[in-house]
């Protein structure tokens, strides 16, 4: 972590003061953690002219043409109890422009966060690829858009879904987009089934619910009738449809890419993105409960780890495979973005690594506005035949034309490429280039015979040229794409038993959710496909009789790699709730503090009510959570520095003298609340001085693996840090399955 940033409320960090200025004077600088890239003109040089500067320079209020305001509190009327003024442009302007700051939102993955950050080379991919950003130690501005797909924009962050990870590399040779998801296959094989997956998963038409979820009739109707999205829906099921942070999710590229080097040789790739914190989950309860309390956890998670300078990262790597006629590897489809290949049989190798370390300045200039499209290649990476990319190739750049109003998106500020730009494109809606030359066509002989075209030698991009396979024209797909329960199988074998517990208890809510029963038989029945004893599972938590399987279980090894338990981690960047009373032991709660930031995780005080708590002896503790604000979600674990007496509150100490009340005092019903879910939702928890109270009332025992007592905070401290690595203290589950 570092150490320039001062700690939540330490000081040094003076805000500036909230009072209304009686001098104009320049706008507040951006903060530290939000210097985005510089801007870039669409001739590709930097213009010079800072986004701020050209909305908000200046210290005068003025109308959008610069003309100076004197009040913009009051309609022009006709006397202080008049009419108003029709011929108020000032009025007309501020509202015209309000009705219309809106724009569509994404028609999926609508509600995203996203931050700036730089990809560094480590020039492993030269001997497969020629893309200048891999080499060795190039380093490269990159905005990445993490996403939930069903939701509007302001839904919730923690549904279960599938998660966006789209990356744009502003390269020196033009913009590379990677929109991959969190999970490594798609629901479909063919694009052209693209609207009729998102109309089955969005909010029923008629009533417009539920929002943000999956678990509704349409959707399963649609998800049992194309049983080749079993595969996909099974890692929905699973803790990866709940990421515990954008900071620790995989990214997959989800199709198979083809690369090709200097000299023509061309080999297929699947990109994965490998989060250095490893991938983590909530558990489902953890995930409803931040659903309410905090709508944009994983929002606000991802923003407060980049100021606190816990600059996320990721390992770039590649799968390869020879480009063989057939497309196979180890007899799987490599065009059939339902198939993953398991890591065991093609590593991935690490290419490079990803760091985010700003946040941005304006989320809608940003965020909102940045456009990517998986056609956006750079010399050296090209497409595969795989009918899904294809019909992505041709869907993003469509919708951002009426997204973002018209043909010119590629000129707003975050979709600007760094290489220079010089396209013929001409005119069009919100056209801001102002373009020389008479001549916007090729050849030419006017102006100058500009543009010159590129050959492979001056950096142009051309096409691998792969062998179309001669075939009668028609609408099928090949045999191989008919296989649709041998990796979910495998996925189902290679969870460990807590994680196959999750699946059961995920598809029997969802399915619950629904009201059709003959929907719900006929998931079972593609359940009975993957293992009879998950469908066993979720028809007796339905109540439905377990059908029969169709098709013989596949024979299929396990992959390990794909289930996320059993390793351990860096805990960097993790959230620690330090639980304190009023009058509790400040001296512990000073050092255990520090002594968490020290380790790069994040602490925050948790009290009765706001501000400092003071004993006199040290300097004061800045409270940064109450009782009456906290909820367990927030923590990755939680710390208890005694056990806070009820009767103290935020709106001010009833009792003056609660806090780690006397030996006798009920323990705070908000504390117990917190510690029986951080308990329940297998977190690690420790206390300190008289904490055994608090196990106690909540029913906890003390014995419990993952429950750290002692006479020593820090000691305490310590023993939850190792804990934190693995994540949970899933042993404390005994699972069934
Ligand atoms: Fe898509 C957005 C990822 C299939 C059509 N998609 C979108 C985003 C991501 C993905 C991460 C959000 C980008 C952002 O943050 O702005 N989509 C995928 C993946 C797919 C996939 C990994 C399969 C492997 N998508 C897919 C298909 C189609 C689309 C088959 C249409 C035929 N996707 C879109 C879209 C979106 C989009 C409608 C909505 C907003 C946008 O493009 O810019 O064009």
């Amino acid at each position: 972590m570092d150490q320039r940033h001062p700690l939540p409320g330490r000081p040094g960090s003076e805000p500036p003061p909230l009072e209304e200025p009686t001098e104009p004077r320049e706008p507040l600088p951006p903060k530290s953690d939000q210097s985005g890239p510089e801007t870039v003109g669409p001739t590709g040089r930097a213009t010079g002219a800072d986004r701020a500067a050209m909305a908000q320079g200046g210290a005068h209020l003025t109308t959008a043409q610069g003309l100076r305001l004197p009040d913009t509190d009051h309609s022009l009327k006709a006397g202080p109890r008049g009419p108003v003024l029709l011929r108020d442009h000032h009025l007309r302007e501020k509202i015209t422009h309000f009705d219309h700051e809106r724009i569509p939102e994404r028609v999926v993955h609508a509600r995203g966060a996203a931050a700036h950050g730089v990809f560094r080379g480590y020039g492993t991919a030269a001997g497969v690829t020629k893309a200048a950003f891999l080499a060795k130690d190039a380093e490269t501005p990159v905005f990445v858009r993490f996403s939930t797909v069903l939701g509007s924009r302001g839904s919730a962050d923690t549904v279960r879904d599938t998660r966006g990870f789209a990356v744009k590399f502003y390269t020196g040779e033009g913009v590379f987009d990677l929109v991959g998801n969190n999970i490594p296959v798609f629901f479909i094989q063919d694009a052209i089934k693209f609207p009729d997956v998102i109309h089955a998963g969005k909010p029923h038409p008629d009533r417009e619910i539920p929002q943000a979820q999956s678990a509704h009739d349409t959707f399963w109707d649609f998800v049992s009738l194309h049983t080749e999205a079993t595969h996909h829906t099974l890692w929905n099921m699973s803790d990866r449809g709940i990421p515990r942070s954008y900071r620790m999710m995989e990214g997959f590229g989800v199709h198979t890419f083809r690369l090709a080097d200097a000299s023509g040789g061309t080999t297929l790739v699947k990109f994965h993105w490998k989060p250095k914190l490893g991938a983590h989950s909530l558990v489902w309860e953890e995930a409803q409960i931040a659903g309410g309390a905090d709508p944009d956890f994983h929002r606000r998670d991802l923003a407060d780890a980049i100021e606190a300078g816990a600059f996320p990262q990721w390992e770039l790597g590649i799968q390869t495979f020879p480009d063989t006629p057939d497309q196979t590897f180890a007899g799987i489809d490599l065009l059939d973005p339902t198939k993953i290949v398991p890591e065991e049989l093609a590593p991935v190798q690490p290419i490079g690594l990803m760091t985010l370390n700003a946040n941005p300045s304006n989320y809608f200039a940003e965020t909102e506005q940045v456009a990517f499209h998986p056609g956006h290649l750079v010399p050296g990476i090209d497409v595969t035949d795989d009918p899904l990319l294809a019909g992505r190739l041709f869907s993003y750049l469509d919708t951002q034309i009426s997204r973002l109003g018209g043909p010119n998106f590629a000129q707003i500020p975050v979709n600007r490429p760094h290489a220079p730009v010089n396209d013929m494109l001409r005119d069009g809606m919100h056209q801001t280039a102002v373009h020389r030359g008479v001549a916007p066509y090729r050849p030419n002989s006017l102006d100058g015979g500009c543009p010159f075209t590129a050959g492979a030698d001056a950096g142009g991009y051309t096409e691998a040229p792969v062998e179309v396979p001669a075939a009668p024209r028609g609408r099928e797909a090949p045999a191989s794409f008919d296989d649709h329960f041998s990796q979910p199988r495998q996925f189902w074998l290679s969870l460990s038993p807590v994680e196959r517990e999750h699946v059961i208890a995920a598809y029997t809510f969802e399915l619950s959710k629904c009201y059709e029963n003959t929907v719900k038989e006929r998931v079972l029945r593609t359940l009975a496909n993957i293992d009879p004893r998950l469908c066993e599972e979720v028809a007796h938590g339905l109540g439905l009789p377990a059908p029969e399987p169709s098709e013989p279980p596949a024979e299929v090894e396990p992959s390990p790699a794909l289930s996320q338990v059993g390793q351990e981690w860096p805990v960097a960047g993790r959230v620690v709730g330090i639980v304190t009373g009023e009058s509790g032991d400040l001296d512990s709660v000073r050092a255990v503090r520090q002594a968490v930031f020290y380790q790069g995780l994040v602490p925050l005080v948790i009290a009765p009510r706001g501000g400092v708590l003071e004993d006199g002896a040290g300097e004061p503790v800045t409270v940064q959570r109450t009782f009456a604000n906290a909820r367990s979600v927030e923590f990755d674990a939680l710390l208890l520095a005694g056990a806070p007496a009820a009767g103290a509150d935020a709106h001010g100490a009833r009792d003056a003298k609660a806090g780690n009340g006397g030996a006798g005092a009920p323990v705070d019903p908000r504390v117990l609340l917190m510690t029986a879910e951080a308990y329940r939702h297998a977190k690690a928890v420790g206390g300190w001085s008289d904490a055994g109270r608090v196990w106690e009332a909540a029913g906890i025992d003390p014995g419990a693996h993952g429950v750290v007592g002692g006479d020593n905070g820090r000691d305490v401290l310590d023993g939850v840090v190792r804990l934190l690595a693995r994540h949970r203290v899933w042993d404390r589950f005994p699972a069934t399955v």
